[in-house]
């Protein structure tokens, strides 16, 4: 399926709104494959099929999880984060892709997990900055995705954990993780630079 093919599949799963998001994902997702030395090509695939799940029921999305052996947790947690790995699955079985690194980026793009790798972490910053999103600390998480990936998921995943907690939501264990792997990252950076 090339590009063309792909994007209007997507288009006819989501509404217009949301298809204009995942052009903005992709087209902040190649611009930072572009500064971070990543694959341009994977970025553009991630990105255009990153939230084709999330307009599919949840009874579906839940047989998906069950039946594919997906970690069951992901069904005590709200079904706001289930499209990413059911967007996965259905990556590789509507779309055809197999490229694993691809359907990971997919796969982790909400909750994000533990050693992330750059095309993860582009997916889940271009989701998290693309042109549309429009949140108080979006420009400052802007500027930080741009000087680092890392200082990025920091932010991002930072902002997101206390958004949840001030909504009194569960929060998925993987998004601490991830939270707790830069947080440590970066302070054992600094005290490096400073030494
Ligand atoms: O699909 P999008 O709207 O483009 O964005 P997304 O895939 O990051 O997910 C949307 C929401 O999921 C976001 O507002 C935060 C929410 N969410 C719910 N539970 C969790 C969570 N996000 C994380 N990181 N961890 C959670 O446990
Ligand atoms: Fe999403
Ligand atoms: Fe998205």
């Amino acid at each position: 399926m090339n590009r063309d093919e792909m994007l209007e599949k997507v288009r006819q799963a989501m509404p217009e709104k949301r298809f204009i998001h995942t052009l903005g994902v992709e087209e902040t997702a190649i611009k930072l494959a572009k500064i971070y030395f990543e694959s341009e090509e994977k970025a553009s695939i991630a990105a255009i099929l990153h939230d084709y799940a999330k307009y599919i029921d949840d009874a579906k999305a839940r047989d998906i999880i069950v039946q594919e052996k997906m970690n069951p947790e992901f069904l005590r947690y709200q079904n706001a984060i289930w499209h990413a790995p059911v967007g996965a699955y259905l990556a590789e079985h509507e779309f055809g892709i197999t490229d694993e690194a691809i359907l990971d980026a997919i796969r982790w793009h909400t909750t994000g997990t533990e050693n992330m790798s750059t095309l993860d972490k582009i997916i889940f910053l271009a989701d998290y900055t693309e042109p549309g999103r429009d949140f108080p600390c979006v420009d400052e998480a802007r500027k930080i995705t741009a000087a680092s990936l890392d200082k990025g998921m920091l932010f991002a995943l930072g902002r997101t954990i206390g958004y949840l907690a001030s909504k009194e939501q569960p929060i998925f264990p993987d998004t601490f993780l991830a939270y707790n792997h830069y947080a440590f990252l970066i302070k054992e950076g600094d005290v490096l630079k400073f030494e």
